[in-house]
């Protein structure tokens, strides 16, 4: 079976499933995201399929995200129905992963970011090599982190979820092993002989092919993220990073300060919320979220500034956090 951008096929003992738009880096249309639902609701009962792997084509990119523009085209027209069925069939595939009943493997090689994490963070595992370059952006452009992220990210370890959530900050590599987001380390050289050995063993091949991880680069800000991030609110966030007095501080509250102040105040809230959530009740709280979101002037904004004029100088509004009214935050996620 086969969609324009994405082609499903069998290997072995493997059902595989290529993104298949690399001039978007992958980045998932609505046609993708029903193409990969029908490929594993066909697989799930089918007792040749042992597993399922996915990977990115073209080298540069496993997913860089969803295809935002075409949501900011959406919401701005009006069409909130359509924005909504985007959503919608996305989280819905994203449960999908979580639930399904065989192993469920991404190969990431490249940028895996935003709707990309949805894809792969709730497979059973999650392999990245050296080039895995992993990131939720979404408080550049106005969005929170959805796919299941505020389920995902309060359970990384310490404050590291909520630090990642709320600058989009980069993690690469065996980094992604360290920080709870991949489960294995395989070299991208490697990554042709652990196919094959997928097709023919199953997942087992996994464990075969992963190495060793260096140290995790984080480290030295390990105690610091803990002690930032860990706080109960965003401004009490900014306090402690002022008070840290380091480097790192001043480039991670010069990083809050640059994306959306509302943006970081929904997003540390519903983060916060997924805590208690499982992640059905978490997918459904973000598409709820997303009629809200999507509808805030700095959302068309950030989109904007970073993905269509790319200027990279959005105008927020309001745009300092201590300016974002708390109630209306809270009314969002009501
Ligand atoms: C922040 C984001 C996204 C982004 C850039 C940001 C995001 C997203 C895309 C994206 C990437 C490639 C595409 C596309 C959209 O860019 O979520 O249509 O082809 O999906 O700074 O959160």
């Amino acid at each position: 079976m086969s969609d324009a951008s994405v082609v499903a096929s069998r290997d072995g003992r493997i059902g595989h499933i290529l993104l298949d738009r690399p001039k978007a880096l992958n980045a998932l249309d609505p046609a993708m995201i029903d193409a990969m639902q029908a490929a594993l609701d066909g697989w799930r009962d089918d007792p040749t399929v042992h597993a399922v792997v996915i990977e990115g084509n073209g080298g540069r990119a496993f997913c860089a995200g969803g295809d935002i523009r075409a949501i900011r085209t959406l919401a701005q027209a009006g069409d909130t129905e359509a924005v909504e069925a985007f959503f919608r069939a996305e989280y819905a595939l994203n449960a999908t992963i979580d639930e399904y009943p065989k192993p469920y493997v991404a190969l990431i090689d490249g940028i895996c970011m935003g709707g990309g994490i949805g894809v792969s963070v709730h497979g059973q595992i999650r392999v990245t090599t050296e080039a895995g370059l992993f990131a939720m952006p979404e408080t550049a452009i106005a969005m929170f982190p959805d796919v299941g992220a505020t389920f995902m990210l309060p359970r990384l370890p310490g404050g590291i979820g909520m630090y990642l959530a709320l600058t989009g900050a980069r993690v690469q590599g065996a980094d992604a092993v360290h920080a709870g987001i991949a489960t294995h380390f395989v070299p991208r050289d490697a990554l042709p002989a652990l196919r094959a050995d997928l097709a023919r063993d199953g997942v087992t091949a996994v464990a075969v092919h992963a190495h060793a991880l260096p140290p995790f680069s984080l480290a030295p800000h390990r105690a610091a993220i803990d002690r930032c991030f860990g706080a109960d609110s965003v401004p009490d966030i900014v306090a402690r990073l002022e008070a840290e007095g380091t480097d790192w501080a001043r480039e991670t509250l010069a990083t809050l300060r640059a994306v959306s102040p509302s943006s970081v105040m929904w997003s540390f809230a519903a983060v916060r919320r997924g805590a208690g959530l499982s992640l059905r009740a978490a997918l459904a709280a973000e598409l709820a979220l997303t009629r809200h979101v999507t509808r805030h002037a700095d959302f068309a904004e950030g989109v904007r500034a970073m993905v269509v004029d790319k200027d990279r100088q959005p105008r927020w509004s309001p745009d300092r956090i201590e300016a974002v009214d708390p109630a209306a935050i809270a009314a969002m996620l009501a």
